[in-house]
């Protein structure tokens, strides 16, 4: 069946809780449980495009349903052809503008357009989109730890066969990070690739004082040392900085990811599926993480993460940080340390008695 055959008959989005194998802790904030939507986009033909976005807050749940809803009276009837589909979110937002809730809302949309195309030709979005469902590379996210509680948990991460794992840091002063880095270099030893994440948490000044007494601990990269939309401030500490920055994940849409890159704010790219514009929007910015050479990693979003980048020319790291398997039948798998992309279409299947026991 090709593409152009498939038209919108509705959008059903539905808000979850999910559980997750261990709370999200970041130097600012605690998230306990995944505020997820699901999105099923139904099409004429019977075939239901899926997806999911994160809400980070149980207070975006209900606008992001109601938003979505609304959005769905625009889509109806409509070709499942996410460049145009896109291309009229573009022009009929151009006042409000795509950040926020609107553009989550938009990509996760995006998302579940691409999840039927594959699904209508029974295959992968890599495959789609002329790749392969691979290997990928991944790293453990972890939150906030505390190494002597947490050994038990960086040790199993090991055995799973995960060749780096990230941290996060900056809830404390430089002497706490230095003491948990230590422990943590320690345990996982000198060949595991270890990254660290202030989550915005710092000033210019005293991210460059950190990652200068932080760099004898070999890390491979200090993700967003500053708040994420001062590139100037993340250009600055990455001129000083003795240790490689990584930035990324709150750019919205594939702009962002061009004023990132003409800021000289990042040696790496790190794309969430959901703010730089769903599948669409991730192609547009990872062709100009090729054309600046930068290495691409991913941002939670493990599934449809995977799938593209399998297609990305610079693919550096998935991020294994599980947010969904919850209320997923068949969730991915870590394979010595790496994970691979299944399709058809994002590889989601609803578990839907956990969406019962879930919904919000
Ligand atoms: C992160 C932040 C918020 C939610 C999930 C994960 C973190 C990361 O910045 O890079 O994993
Ligand atoms: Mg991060």
């Amino acid at each position: 069946m090709s593409s152009a055959a498939l038209t919108i008959r509705g959008v059903k989005a539905r808000a979850v809780s999910a559980p997750l194998a261990r709370p999200i802790t970041t130097a600012f904030a605690t998230i306990p449980s995944a505020p997820l939507v699901l999105i099923d986009v139904e099409t004429d033909q019977g075939i239901i495009g899926r997806s999911y976005i994160f809400g980070y807050s149980p207070v975006t749940l209900r606008p992001l349903v109601e938003l979505i809803a609304n959005l769905a009276e625009m889509l109806r009837g409509k070709s499942v052809s996410p460049v145009e589909r896109m291309r009229d979110f573009d022009n009929g937002f151009r006042l409000l503008g795509r950040q926020g809730l609107l553009g989550m809302a938009i990509s996760g949309l995006d998302m579940a357009f691409w999840d039927a195309l594959g699904r209508a030709k029974d295959l992968s979005v890599a495959r789609l989109l002329g790749g392969e469902d691979k290997a990928l590379p991944a790293y453990d996210s972890f939150g906030v730890i505390d190494p002597k509680r947490d050994t038990k948990d960086l040790e199993a991460s090991l055995a799973q066969g995960f060749g780096a794992l990230k941290i996060k840091i900056g809830g404390g002063d430089l002497r706490q990070d230095l003491e948990t880095v230590a422990a943590v270099r320690d345990i996982v030893g000198a060949d595991t690739q270890l990254m660290v994440d202030y989550n915005q948490s710092l000033t210019v000044p005293e991210a460059i004082r950190r990652a200068q007494h932080l760099a004898e601990f070999d890390l491979l990269w200090i993700e967003e040392p500053v708040p994420a939309e001062d590139l100037s401030g993340h250009a600055t500490v990455r001129a000083n900085s003795p240790v490689a920055i990584q930035t990324g994940e709150n750019w919205w849409f594939p702009e962002d990811a061009a004023r990132a890159i003409a800021a000289k704010a990042s040696d790496f790219a790190m794309l969430d599926i959901m703010k730089i514009g769903g599948v669409t929007g991730w192609q547009r910015a990872a062709a100009q993480a090729e054309g600046a050479s930068l290495p691409v990693s991913s941002h939670i979003f493990i599934e449809a993460s995977a799938h593209l980048l399998a297609v990305t020319p610079t693919a550096h790291f998935l991020e294994y940080l599980d947010i969904a398997s919850a209320i997923l039948n068949q969730p991915l798998t870590v394979e010595a340390g790496t994970l691979r992309p299944h399709g058809p279409g994002l590889g989601l299947a609803w578990d839907e008695e956990a969406i019962k026991r879930y919904a919000v």
